[in-house]
């Protein structure tokens, strides 16, 4: 058990979306701490625009997060500085479409569940055994509230996120004894550009979610990320959900005739 702090602070964090409104926060948070970062990306231009903000050491990798073979190729190419990853937070993913299941595309349904599911334990899998070998290391994955309260139109979205919830309790069952911690951080209503890839562009509709209220920021999120990740080893936050103090609970819908 190291006895001092400076000790838990990781050393090589890897941010997968980095370049969204969540991962750019994490980004500079974790740079605040020292950290070197691998951040990851799909859009070259925006990734170098976003690594040139930090004075640490950052890799970035820029691949399509659905893409099989370039997940593989990008996580089996890591430079040693770069190698072993203390904190992967997969944050990449999203929602598309707020249409009631009976309406909704579904390549928009099969691509949450690539981006949101597939590719969050692809990228686990290939972390995970460095992480295991060294005895050290956090998985933080960005779940949300959708994950624990359904909403209409949201079907897909919030089966994929509940997913995320399960399968990181899942996991730190499996890892127990190894050391590896395991987090589900589950955010409410932020204001990020999620809304906007939600809506597909249409800035009004966007707008709207967060309209006379006060939403979480990105930052709130990142405060959070950084307060699991620098806890004393012994100490595992599971899950953590928040929310905009703004922001509660729905009664259940109920049909009534007439
Ligand atoms: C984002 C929160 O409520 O828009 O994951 O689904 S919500």
């Amino acid at each position: 058990m190291p006895d001092n702090p400076a000790s838990y602070l990781p050393r090589v964090v890897m941010i997968t979306g980095a370049t969204g409104g969540f991962g750019e926060a994490f980004a500079k948070r974790f740079a605040a701490l020292g950290c070197s970062l691998i951040l990851h990306g799909r859009n070259p231009e925006k990734l170098a625009r976003l690594a040139k903000k930090f004075s640490v050491p950052v890799h970035p990798i820029i691949f399509d997060i659905t893409d099989k073979q370039a997940t593989l190729f990008a996580l089996s190419s890591l430079p040693p500085a770069f190698g072993q990853v203390d904190v992967l937070i997969n944050n990449a993913g999203g929602a598309l479409g707020l249409d009631k299941a009976q309406d909704a595309d579904l390549t928009d349904w099969e691509d949450m569940i690539a981006m949101n599911d597939t590719a969050l334990v692809r990228i686990t899998k290939l972390i995970l055994p460095g992480m295991i070998e060294r005895r050290r290391g956090h998985i933080i994955n960005i779940g949300s509230t959708a994950g624990n309260y359904p909403y209409a139109g949201g079907s897909v979205y919030c089966a994929s996120k509940a997913f995320v919830h399960q399968f990181s309790l899942a996991l730190r069952a499996d890892l127990v004894g190894t050391k590896i911690r395991v987090t589900s951080l589950e955010p409410g209503m932020a204001e990020t550009p999620f809304s906007l890839a939600r809506f597909k562009g249409d800035e009004a509709k966007a707008q709207a979610v967060y309209a006379g209220t006060t939403p979480l920021t990105a930052d709130d999120v990142a405060e959070t990320a950084v307060w699991v990740a620098t806890l004393p080893p012994h100490v595992n936050v599971n899950r953590m959900e928040i929310m905009p103090t703004a922001q509660s609970f729905s009664p259940l819908s109920v049909e009534r005739a007439g």
